[in-house]
């Protein structure tokens, strides 16, 4: 079938991509007129306080108003409300402080004092994770990084950027923007999250198909331990076999070694031409087929390739309330990105491969985007699947890496296992509203959400441990890119050999002897 240029977002011939044009927002949001969060503590009950840390004291928060102005030290119950509880809504800790500290030297101070006190920290960047690692557990002070948000210098030959840990991620994209560079992460979270919690969190996002893995592109990073030592490896170096790299260890570390001060990291040019094409098709075994032939005919200009089930798309037309981009609805949906610097050998590719996919019946209909506000709607359908998962009041979420040919048949395993238990339901007495599935397809990565009118602890029984009992099974891992925060802690088994714990537990009694570092979490 030949794709007329005039016609290229039409080539399933029924679907005017005009439909779903309206700019749509690509910020996460939370409202705090729903009903409260119950405390963590309560919800689950056998994680107990560690005595052996110090409860605030007023004279504590005096020591931290003598190194941060008054206004950075928050106590006043209302301030504190955003800190305590996270994006989820499922995690809610009791700190009594959040401190804003601007510069490096100050959170050196803080921490300093914190560990001879033995006073429990929480590193915090934008809360927008999704284990419940940014938030206290029970009464742990609240480092926030939201003051550090300064871009400290930016190479234009090298591309290699440095920042205050605290810049938000689409702050930095934009800066980079400017100079014709790109961030190599991007994701649904970009206007909240920072990239120092990125980088705590080893965030994988829309993009690692193409830019590959924070371990990878961050060059160097400035982080203070937990006895308030500033290590500084804000290297401009591409290449460097000086002794162990020590920086990878804070990659991924989630708050529990050190609080990241300062990113250095290697930005690649911005791709001058964007393509996205989202495409329905009947079977997963037909996502699979896909990929394989995106790779082989789209090559180095693929960017992403996300995929969708169609309740994923279901929960995302009700909270999205605007038209779907294809008119029928399919089992399942691929987004796929293409990035490059030659606009007529980019579209041609992109047109040939999707001739072919749906000559050979892998794709059945697709819309492509003809411009920017079009890119951004058609993004929006898959970025925004995860706050619509929240539609119902709450959801369980599980972020795994498993061979692709058995990604999906976790979605349907759990799905049945709430069947039979009787939880889900389209009424109000059942706690579960729908079980989805999405994700990276290009790095293994499914999302596997449980959107719920209720958390319940019949479902979390019902989810846990079998999620991870299957995913074991299967030879993946329980946290592809969110991490293992307070959710994940007591499954880190289900991955990691008994040998890896244990040398993870000796690094973390190296870096933090009193275990201040974001206690409770982790492992
Ligand atoms: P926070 O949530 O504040 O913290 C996360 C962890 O890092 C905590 O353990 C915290 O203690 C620690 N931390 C934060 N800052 C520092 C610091 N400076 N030093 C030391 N430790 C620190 N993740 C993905 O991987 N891919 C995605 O595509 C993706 N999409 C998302 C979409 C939405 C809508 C949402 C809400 C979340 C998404 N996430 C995704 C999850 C989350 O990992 C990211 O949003 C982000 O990386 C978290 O950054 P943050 O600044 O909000 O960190
Ligand atoms: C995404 O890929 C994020 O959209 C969030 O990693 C996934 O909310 C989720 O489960
Ligand atoms: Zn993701």
């Amino acid at each position: 079938m030949m794709i007329n240029p005039t016609s290229r977002a039409v080539f399933g011939l029924r679907v005017n991509l005009s439909r779903c044009l309206k700019s749509i927002p690509r910020l996460p949001s939370r409202s705090y007129s729903q009903k409260v969060v119950p405390l963590t503590k309560e919800t689950y009950p056998s994680t107990v306080r560690n005595q052996a840390f110090a409860s605030l004291s007023s004279d504590d928060i005096g020591e931290f108003k003598k190194i941060l102005s008054d206004k950075n030290v928050l106590t006043d119950a209302s301030d504190l409300e955003f800190f305590n509880e996270d994006w989820m809504r499922k995690y809610r800790g009791e700190s009594k402080c959040v401190l804003k500290p601007q510069t490096t030297e100050q959170v050196s101070q803080i921490l300093k004092y914190c560990n001879e006190k033995q006073i429990a920290v929480v590193p915090q960047g934008g809360n927008t994770g999704l284990v419940g690692g940014s938030v206290p557990v029970f009464d742990e002070v609240i480092l926030s990084l939201a003051n550090m948000n300064k871009i400290r210098s930016f190479d234009n030959v090298s591309g290699i950027f440095k920042l205050d840990a605290g810049v938000i991620l689409e702050i930095a994209d934009q800066y980079l923007a400017e100079q014709g560079y790109i961030f190599p992460l991007d994701l649904g979270a970009k206007g909240s999250c920072h990239v120092g919690g990125n980088v705590a969190c080893n965030a994988g996002g829309l993009r690692l198909l193409r830019y590959g893995s924070l371990h990878g592109s961050v060059l160097g990073l400035e982080v203070v331990l937990a006895d308030g030592t500033i290590v500084d490896s804000m290297h401009s170096l591409r290449k460097d076999n000086t002794g162990y790299d020590t920086k990878q260890l804070f990659i991924g570390s989630e708050g529990t070694l050190g609080v990241i001060t300062g990113v250095s990291i290697l930005c690649p040019a911005r791709p001058k031409f964007t393509n996205i094409a989202f495409l329905g098709l009947e079977s997963y075994e037909a996502v699979q087929h896909c990929f394989t032939q995106a790779k082989n005919e789209l090559g180095e200009i693929l960017s992403a390739f996300e995929f969708m089930d169609e309740d994923s798309q279901d929960l995302a037309r009700k909270f999205i309330k605007q038209t779907h981009p294809l008119e029928e609805s399919y089992p399942f949906y691929v987004l796929i990105e293409t990035s490059g610097s030659n606009k007529e050998h980019d579209d041609a590719k992109l047109e040939t491969f999707l001739e072919s996919s749906m000559e050979n019946g892998i794709v059945c209909d697709g819309t492509v985007a003809q411009d920017e506000a079009q890119l951004k709607t058609l993004w929006y359908w898959r970025e925004g699947v995860s706050e619509a998962s929240t539609i119902g009041g709450g959801v369980y979420k599980y972020d795994v890496s498993i061979p692709l040919k058995d990604l999906y048949s976790l979605v349907e395993a759990a799905r049945e296992r709430l069947e039979e238990a009787n939880l889900i339901g389209e009424t109000d007495d059942f706690p579960v509203l729908r079980v989805i599935g999405y994700g990276h397809i290009g790095d293994g990565n499914l999302h596997l959400n449980v959107a719920v009118r209720r958390y319940t602890k019949e479902v979390e029984k019902c989810l846990e441990p079998f999620v991870y009992e299957w995913i074991s099974e299967h030879h993946g891992s329980i946290s592809a890119e969110h991490g293992l925060g307070f959710q994940k802690k007591n499954y880190i088994g289900y991955t990691k050999t008994e040998n890896e714990i244990k040398v993870i537990k000796q690094l973390k009694n190296l870096y933090d002897p009193n275990g201040i570092l974001n206690p409770y979490k982790y492992v």
